[in-house]
């Protein structure tokens, strides 16, 4: 028997609190700052750093997404996404698959446009519906679940500002802050697709309308914050050197 297995059957219930307490405190499921990425390229689509198993899926038809090494008020490598035309520009961030069947998230980044007569999505969805969605709009306008729902806050013209969505699974809500502000128009909101699937599997962000503007990305993360089902890789490996 190996001095790992006598002390997982030794203190089961030791290990299992520590396995579960950390690895929720801890767990990332997708993160990407571009800051190791090749200046004036696209974006690498599989993002160095833990998770593994993330994903960048981009969509260039109408228009280019290049890393920038700065751009305007934003200086840390950010991706910048440059509509040309009516084709398709996005990109969208894939959760690693371990991690989809979580109860909490927090969607993280930063972002800034450089007009105010603007039209850009930035969605989550489960593997089939939309959960909510940030909306800029024409005249400095955010949005929030719909056109009928404008924010207390909204965007200047190249100002960068930091936004944190979080998901609540089992009651089919998000909330979204902005600079640290917790907008009152976007708190506890119901699903936009009650039927959802009750995972969590991408932020999609795409740039529409009928101006070529160009919109500037860095620091993406997504954060899982409860999970019933402890599964961090790094976690576990971590535990297990102690043993060997
Ligand atoms: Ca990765
Ligand atoms: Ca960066």
């Amino acid at each position: 028997m190996s001095r790992l297995t006598r002390a997982l059957l030794g203190a089961p219930i030791c290990l299992f609190a520590f396995s579960a307490s950390h690895a929720i405190a801890q767990t990332i499921a997708f993160q990407a700052d571009f800051n190791l990425d090749t200046v004036g390229e696209e974006p690498n689509l599989d993002p160095p750093g833990e998770p593994s198993g993330d994903e960048i899926i981009i969509s260039t038809s109408g228009g280019i997404l290049t890393v920038m090494q700065s751009f305007g008020a934003m200086t840390d490598k950010p991706v910048v996404l440059d509509r040309r035309s009516s084709g398709s520009l996005s990109l969208q961030a894939i959760l690693d698959p371990d991690l989809r069947s979580c109860n909490t998230y927090l969607v993280r980044w930063t972002s800034m446009l450089t007009e105010a007569t603007n039209n850009v999505t930035i969605g989550v969805y489960s593997e089939t519906s939309l959960m909510g969605a940030m909306y800029y709009r024409e005249g400095g306008v955010l949005v929030y679940n719909g056109l009928q729902n404008p924010l207390e806050t909204g965007y200047a013209p190249n100002v960068p500002q930091t936004f944190e969505l979080s998901i609540d699974i089992p009651s089919k809500t998000t909330s979204l802050s902005i600079d640290g502000y917790a907008d009152p128009n976007s708190q506890n909101l119901p699903f936009v697709l009650l039927n959802s699937t009750e995972t969590f599997r991408r932020l999609y962000i795409t740039l529409g309308g009928f101006d070529y503007e160009e919109f500037a990305l860095d620091d993406i993360e997504i954060i899982v914050t409860g999970c019933n089902v402890p599964t961090n890789k790094t976690t576990w490996s971590s535990v297990k050197s102690r043993y060997e």
